[in-house]
């Protein structure tokens, strides 16, 4: 297992590689080019500065004597353009286009070194929650989902409140540009359904992962969060069979999942240590993070301890690491903590310190279940 922590770039991220060189364990950033619209190809030159970045040390490290450094393996996420998930062409581009485009942005990562590339096949919007700084009773604050919001909106509701800045739900993942397109990608939804999804998905897949194989990129999906429909748009990688039918689609290894235990696990059905256990071998990366059920298909997210949620964080590394798994791990939306909504201001979800604990208690279950 090798242990990683997101990072969005510099002057992108309250974060610094600084700050994550110097978490016990880590070895991995997880990076993107934040500023790169899916279907958009990646240039080798942006590629190859970021690498460049994460990886390297300076002259000023080594004048403190700096020796450690982190690698650049695995890429969360690049999106995939809608006209892929639609089999359509729908915002300007064809899908073929936006698979052409895709093949040539994986073939450059995995010449550059990536190992693994994670990617969402959402309809619409990626992840939604409804309040991103929700007051937990120790102080801190933390990620949450109300249902009831959520069943009291419209997606035209949503949308207005977004525009005004005013409304209950705020939705990191949302690109304005997407924004000012809802109208026509609502539209071309209508009708489309599950079954259809899955058809674009295999026609996606079969086109991509022949490069996958040749330049060793495995790809992850990951799965939708919250883990089921919204807004009657159709989800297909919430469910233990949703997975399952995702991998069939196309038998390769490199067809596999980034395992978003956090994610999996909000829908209250969902038993995160059996999918560890069921799908070990097409996981390639995977997120471990706690939330709480709450009444009425509600959640709050908490610290990565299984103590403080739902989730059973316990026995997922306990699969993990009975497994020897080889994939890549780390903690996800920490709670924001001490004084960083004063100081740093994170980005909701990706502060500092809550992710940096959760790694140590990944870690400590990992060493503990390995030994
Ligand atoms: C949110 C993240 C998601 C995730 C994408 C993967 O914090 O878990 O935005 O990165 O869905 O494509």
């Amino acid at each position: 297992m090798k242990m990683g922590f997101r990072w969005y770039g510099e002057g992108n991220d309250t974060v610094s590689l600084d700050d994550i060189r110097q978490i016990p364990g880590v070895q991995t950033v997880v990076w993107s080019l934040h500023h790169k619209q899916a279907g958009e190809v990646w240039e080798e030159a942006e590629i190859a500065a970021e690498i460049a970045t994460i990886t390297g040390l300076t002259d000023e490290h080594r004048s403190r004597g700096v020796t450690k450094t982190l690698d650049a393996e695995v890429v969360e996420s690049v999106n995939v353009h809608e006209s892929i998930k639609l089999g359509t062409t729908v915002l300007g581009m064809s899908r073929d286009e936006a698979i052409a485009n895709y093949v040539t942005t994986i073939e450059r990562l995995g010449r550059a070194g990536v190992k693994v590339v994670c990617y969402n096949f959402m309809p619409v919007f990626d992840w939604l929650r409804t309040d991103l700084f929700h007051p937990l009773p120790d102080g801190s604050t933390a990620l949450f989902y109300d249902q009831k919001v959520v069943d009291g909106l419209t997606p035209e509701k949503l949308i207005a409140d977004m525009a005004a800045g005013t409304g209950a739900l705020t939705m990191p993942g949302w690109e304005p540009e997407r924004l000012a397109h809802f109208a026509e990608l609502n539209e071309a939804y209508q009708g489309v359904t599950h079954g259809d999804m899955y058809a674009h998905y295999k026609y996606f897949l079969d086109a991509v992962i022949p490069t996958c194989e040749e330049y060793d990129v495995k790809l992850g999906v990951h799965p939708d969060d919250p883990a089921f429909d919204l807004f009657g748009w159709p989800r297909v990688v919430s469910t233990k069979d949703d997975l399952a039918t995702v991998l069939s689609l196309n038998d390769s290894v490199y067809n596999g999942l980034t395992l978003c235990l956090g994610s999996f696990s909000s829908n209250p059905e969902a038993a995160a240590v059996d999918a560890v256990r069921t799908f070990m071998d097409r996981i390639h990366f995977t997120h471990v993070r706690n939330i709480k059920h709450l009444p009425g298909g509600s959640f709050t997210e908490v610290g990565h301890r299984a103590s403080e949620g739902s989730v059973d964080t316990i026995g997922i590394m306990k699969a993990y690491a009975e497994a020897g798994f080889t994939g890549y791990v780390r903690p996800d939306h920490g709670r924001h903590l001490w004084d960083e909504n004063t100081t740093r201001r994170p980005r909701p979800g990706y502060g500092l310190y809550d992710r940096a604990l959760g790694t140590q208690y990944l870690l400590g279950l990992w060493d503990a279940f390995r030994s």
